[in-house]
């Protein structure tokens, strides 16, 4: 079935808003045979995620999707068939009345949550106010019940690291943590080199080294070898997960993909008002640990909470390296455990093909 749909993205900041949504239509389009259209107010951000993407351009077709420029006024179009809006980006008004004009499927894309609610709001309707329009929650998850995770048929990861030192990537926020990460590093016995992604992560290891380290860039101190990346293209920044002992994640996609890469990771969650995001690590936590050994399930939580409330990281690394073992071993269980909700772009497929 041809199915036409809209997804609609508003770039909040960062890289994951686009990140999510241009896997998520690439698959739809590629996958599921869908007529793609991406509204997005910020299509620069995309630009580094697939290169060819030229952020001047008001229309493209990439990979089968149509990347078209969510302008203020909304253009005059025909809604779609499924109407997904990303993360709760309100639509635009004149779009929301054609839609009542032929009701679509209406979907909110929610971000991803390992709290135990999601299940309970997966699939909720939640009728139009006004307008004879009807809106499903569409939750991401880990768990039965839920909608489960994006994982592209073509999702590579790359052959695993041969290199001789222990290799770690670093994508994260801001985090007052790092600077003693850094030290704890570099002062170590054990040769570490890692990988910095560029942006807010190569902008604080610079601040440490006191000196410029720009994309290309590669030095020393001690025993910590430090390379600065380029922006990588999704698929090349997947082969790097893949050929890394240890990922730093942060966010919502690069979270995930550690997961698929099947590699020891550290998830720097995105911080919310009200400490909202602890309750949302410790979540995830409880699921991913829960059948490790205690000194293992210890240690990733432990070095999880000091890097994200910025606690003694230098405290809790010696127990996460010697746990890095059980922890790689874990990676192949714990992706058929993720895997098991079903594909995320399959089950939006199958929810909306039941309804149209
Ligand atoms: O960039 P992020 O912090 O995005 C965040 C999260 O999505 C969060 O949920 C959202 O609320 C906030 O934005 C507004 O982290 P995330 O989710 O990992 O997205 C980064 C994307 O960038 C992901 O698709 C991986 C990709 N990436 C590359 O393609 N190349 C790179 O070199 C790097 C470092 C990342």
């Amino acid at each position: 079935m041809n199915i036409s749909c809209d997804l609609f993205c508003a770039v909040v900041d960062n890289f994951g808003d686009a990140g999510v949504c241009w896997r998520l239509a690439r698959q739809l389009a590629r996958e599921q045979g869908w007529a793609m259209r991406l509204w997005i107010d910020d299509s620069a951000a995309l630009c580094g995620l697939r290169p060819g993407v030229d952020a001047a351009l008001d229309r493209q077709v990439i990979d089968g999707v149509e990347i078209c420029r969510w302008t203020s006024p909304f253009p005059a179009v025909e809604p779609a068939q499924v109407v997904i809006e990303a993360f709760a980006c309100e639509l635009p008004a004149s779009y929301l009345a054609a839609m009542a004009q032929r009701p679509p499927v209406w979907l909110n894309l929610e971000y991803l949550c390992a709290e135990r609610w999601v299940a309970g709001c997966h699939r909720m309707a939640s009728p139009h106010p006004t307008l004879p329009l009807v809106k499903h929650f569409f939750f991401p998850g880990f768990t039965a019940g839920t909608g489960g995770l994006i994982r592209e048929q073509d999702a590579d990861f790359g052959a695993r690291r041969s290199g001789p030192a222990f290799a770690v990537s670093l994508f994260c926020y801001d985090n007052p943590a790092l600077p003693a990460l850094l030290d704890t590093w570099a002062t170590g016995a054990e040769p570490i080199t890692c990988r910095v992604a560029d942006g807010l992560p190569r902008r604080q290891v610079e601040a440490w080294l006191n000196e410029p380290f720009a994309p290309g860039d590669e030095t020393r101190r001690g025993a910590l070898a430090l390379t600065a990346l380029p922006f990588l293209p999704q698929p090349e920044y997947d082969r790097l997960l893949g050929g890394c002992d240890l990922n730093f994640v942060r966010g919502e996609d690069s979270f995930v993909r550690a997961q698929w890469a099947q590699r020891p990771f550290v998830w720097h969650i995105y911080r919310q008002d009200g400490n909202a995001h602890a309750e949302k690590l410790e979540a995830f936590l409880a699921l991913y640990a829960a059948s490790l050994d205690s000194d293992a399930r210890q240690a990733v939580c432990a070095f999880s909470r000091a890097w994200n409330g910025g606690g003694n990281v230098a405290a809790a690394w010696p127990a996460l390296r010697r746990a890095l073992p059980q922890l790689a071993a874990h990676g192949a269980p714990w992706a058929r455990q993720i895997a098991l909700p079903g594909n995320l772009a399959e089950n939006l497929a199958q929810f909306c093909r039941e309804r149209i």
